[in-house]
């Protein structure tokens, strides 16, 4: 796993993360866009660390849930998932900051000076893209840069980039989870399920995660609760203790994979869906299933966004 990294961006990748943002509205519906994100650069390994704090050798137990192992079917291939320790919730604004504020870490989208952001009302308006860059968007202003954290303490961090996730868990002593630990990990102990809890999407007619209800993107009508992000641990846990492996945020797992020649072709992989995420399909459309058991979509690893967090892991 990449250990911290600065928010350093490749200068020739600013331009590129506004070419293909438009195409963030096909992201959130669904359709897997690794395809589009050839030749969109990251370059880890142009980065350097800012981090002033040298990694923790092992991280506290602070927020984490033992889980206990066993096998995992995933994209094809059986895999073998070691007892580990998992953080029950998103990390959390009040967590980040206490990273940023102990080493002056700034994430890649304070460093670039923009994020993208789901503007409520446009798709009814009628108003071109849903998703768009807005300046001076990033952790501690989730809608811009007139919007704030305050009152926030408890969402989780959104606008981080695959970096900002893992420098922070490296400071932590901890890791990102693997991809076969974080699916196994969503299924709580079931074995054919097809959500973190259960078969039903929603059982009991209770609500069990934060996603959109209502016509996408036209209108939200929050009626889980919430409209965008929700406070971690909102909703009900998995059988191993996990909140909000399915919607809410995205988050980042440790899985990289190369989309191009060059070294700095490379995305990450993003799990579990967000609050941006459809309950039911729009006919015609597909839905963003990305809260079902197994669903992944990768992404640039210098792309954080507004509905894109993480959780940690760490070994036994
Ligand atoms: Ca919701």
């Amino acid at each position: 796993m990449n250990p911290a990294r600065s928010g350093r961006l490749p200068a020739k990748s600013r331009p590129l993360l506004s070419l293909w943002a438009p195409f963030l509205s096909l992201w959130a519906g669904g359709v897997a866009c690794v395809a589009l994100l050839v030749g969109c650069g990251s370059d880890p390994g142009a980065a350097e660390s800012r981090n002033n704090s040298p990694a923790r050798e092992t991280g506290d137990r602070d927020g984490m849930v033992e889980i206990p192992g066993g096998t995992v079917r995933l994209e094809g291939r059986t895999t073998t998932v070691a007892p580990f320790l998992m953080k029950a919730k998103e990390v959390t604004n009040d967590e980040f900051a206490k990273f940023v504020e102990a080493t002056e870490y700034v994430t890649q989208a304070e460093e670039i000076g923009n994020s993208v952001v789901f503007h409520y009302g446009r798709g009814a308006r009628g108003e071109g893209n849903v998703h768009d860059v807005v300046d001076g968007a990033d952790w501690r202003h989730p809608l811009g840069p007139e919007s704030s954290i305050e009152g926030k303490g408890d969402h989780p961090v959104i606008h981080v980039s695959w970096h900002d996730a893992s420098a922070y868990a490296s400071w932590r002593g901890w890791r990102l989870p693997s991809g076969p630990e974080w699916v196994f990990a969503s299924k709580g102990g079931l074995e054919d399920a097809k959500y973190p809890w259960g078969t039903e999407l929603r059982p009991q007619r209770l609500y069990q995660m934060n996603a959109w209800q209502g016509t996408y993107p036209v209108e939200d009508s929050g009626l889980d609760g919430y409209r965008g992000p929700a406070p971690a641990g909102s909703f009900p846990a998995n059988g191993y203790g996990l909140y909000d492996v399915a919607g809410n945020v995205w988050e980042w797992t440790a899985e990289v994979r190369a989309v191009g020649s060059g070294a700095e072709d490379r995305v990450g992989a993003v799990r579990g869906g967000s609050f941006l995420c459809r309950e039911r399909a729009i006919p015609g459309e597909s839905a963003c299933r990305g809260y079902e058991i197994g669903s992944v979509q990768w992404k640039p690893l210098f792309d954080g966004n507004h509905n894109v967090g993480f959780r940690c892991a760490m070994d036994l």
